[in-house]
């Protein structure tokens, strides 16, 4: 078995809940500014959810939603430009109001830090948007505290796929044996899995708990505080609910041997 070394993040459901209520909420008025009556209720995110990248999941909704919608002019451009606008959105909320990490990701990342496991951040959004919450939501220097960051359109293929966490580890030069990662949902879960990670840990959020996370080797309601301890949904039992180094190491022996 190989020692646990560096834990891989997810972002989006996974270190703060940006799909609710900061995402969705900068499509929503990047499309007011466009003149355009799109609404995007939290019930139909979850639905427009199963697609991830936000280009992808505008094309998805015309699709499904607006078959009949007439693009003048070409529709990439036209997804791109809304897509661009949606991000300037999306930076300004985490600024202002701001949206807090979930439970006891800060404590977990400060004690990571502080026990030498390197740290990587592989997800679908655009990185501009990873350096907007980790600094508002984290600390001024939070970006520094990852030795990879990757996002976006770094890997044509996003999740389900595994190249951005391929992507993640070939930068780090690190095997998939000696890293443990974190998810939200299926997408997730079957990138990680799809990438040759054993090591799992999901916590769930209101948009992704009636997912199927039977690959993963724990699965939480979230990663706990002292004050407010986590649930185990499915896996091994957690010392006082809490997620921290020392259960890591135990979940990375449990999912490795
Ligand atoms: C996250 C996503 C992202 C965001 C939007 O998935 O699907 O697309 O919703 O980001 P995951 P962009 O958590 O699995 O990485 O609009 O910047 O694409
Ligand atoms: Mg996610």
């Amino acid at each position: 078995m190989a020692d646990l070394e560096a834990l891989i993040f997810d972002v989006d459901g996974t270190l703060a809940d940006t799909e609710r209520d900061g995402h969705r909420v900068a499509f929503n008025r990047a499309f007011a500014d466009a003149g355009l009556d799109w609404d995007w209720t939290v019930e139909v995110y979850g639905d427009l959810l199963t697609v991830t990248g936000g280009k992808e999941r505008m094309k998805y909704f015309l699709e499904k939603y607006r078959p009949d919608f007439a693009v003048d002019g070409d529709l990439d451009e036209f997804v791109a430009g809304l897509h661009a606008a949606k991000t300037e959105h999306y930076k300004k909320l985490m600024a202002d109001p701001g949206l807090p990490l979930r439970p006891g990701v800060a404590r977990l990342l400060r004690e990571a830090r502080e026990a030498g496991l390197r740290l990587a951040i592989a997800t679908t959004t655009t990185p501009a948007n990873v350096t907007a919450l980790l600094k508002h939501s984290l600390a001024e220097d939070a970006e520094d505290w990852f030795e990879v960051i990757a996002a976006g359109d770094i890997v044509p293929a996003k999740k389900p796929a595994p190249d951005i966490y391929l992507w993640a580890m070939e930068q780090m030069n690190i095997a998939p044996d000696r890293c443990l990662a974190f998810e939200d949902s299926d997408n997730g879960v079957k990138s990680v899995a799809g990438a040759g990670i054993r090591s799992l840990l999901v916590t769930v959020n209101d948009y992704t708990r009636d997912h199927d996370f039977s690959g993963a080797t724990v699965v939480v309601d979230h990663l706990g505080e002292p004050e407010n301890p986590c649930s185990v949904i499915q896996g091994p039992p957690l010392v006082q609910g809490l997620v921290d180094v020392d259960a890591l190491k135990a979940i990375h022996e449990h999912a490795t041997s």
